[in-house]
């Protein structure tokens, strides 16, 4: 069975998304973030980070959102949500799941904080060409992958639509385009029915 710790409020709705786009069956531990659920010694034994989200499946832990959905996807999505270890997609996809963590996140950091990183310090950079490069992937869409929906755009789509809602990214039209497809998606939609559901006890 797979159990995600979970608070709406977070990096973990990421993961919940994904399980409902994979329909696979799984469990919620709910952790409150407020009350420390995330410091206490049972959860650092699990993820010494203190973070959430983290996922079981039986006896393996997986942390870390991007790791998390590369596990689920080829785990269990049998090929529908990432292309094939051999298949030519499969580098860009990778790309898409590594450029999260290591350039799309510190960016919007960057831009949150309105500090200037040194690009050449920096591996991701400058955050222009960070939202550039985004806006090339998703010209003309429909997804990262082209006509291939696939983890990455459960990835990549949820931090656009993140950050899109704290005014941290700028509303360009592919990417404001980009995060409607998300949500129109019926496993988006189920994800944030059920978070309701839940916040409204
Ligand atoms: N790099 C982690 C980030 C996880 C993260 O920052 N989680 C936040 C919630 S969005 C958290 O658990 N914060 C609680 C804390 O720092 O005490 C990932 O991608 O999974």
């Amino acid at each position: 069975m797979l159990t995600l710790y979970h608070n709406p409020h977070s990096r973990s709705m990421i993961v919940h998304y994904m399980l409902h786009e994979l329909g696979e069956p799984f469990e919620i531990e709910p952790i409150d973030l407020k009350a420390g659920d995330q410091k206490k010694p049972d959860f650092l034994s699990l993820n010494p980070m203190g973070k959430i989200p983290v996922l079981r499946d039986d006896d393996v832990i997986v942390t870390e959102a991007p790791a998390i959905l590369t596990y689920l996807a080829d785990k269990y999505s049998k090929g529908g949500l990432a292309p094939a270890i051999d298949a030519p997609d499969r580098a860009r996809y990778l790309k898409w799941m590594f450029f999260y963590g290591s350039c799309f996140e510190p960016a919007m950091v960057d831009i949150s904080l309105k500090r200037d990183t040194p690009p050449s310090m920096a591996g991701w950079g400058k955050p222009a060409d960070v939202l550039d490069t985004l806006s090339a992937a998703l010209i003309p869409g429909p997804w990262l992958l082209g006509d291939s929906f696939s983890a990455a755009d459960v990835l990549i789509g949820s931090g656009i639509g993140y950050m899109l809602g704290f005014n941290v990214l700028p509303e360009r039209p592919e990417y404001v385009a980009y995060w409607e497809r998300i949500q129109a998606r019926p496993a988006h939609k189920a994800a944030k029915a059920a978070d309701a559901a839940t916040l409204a006890g």
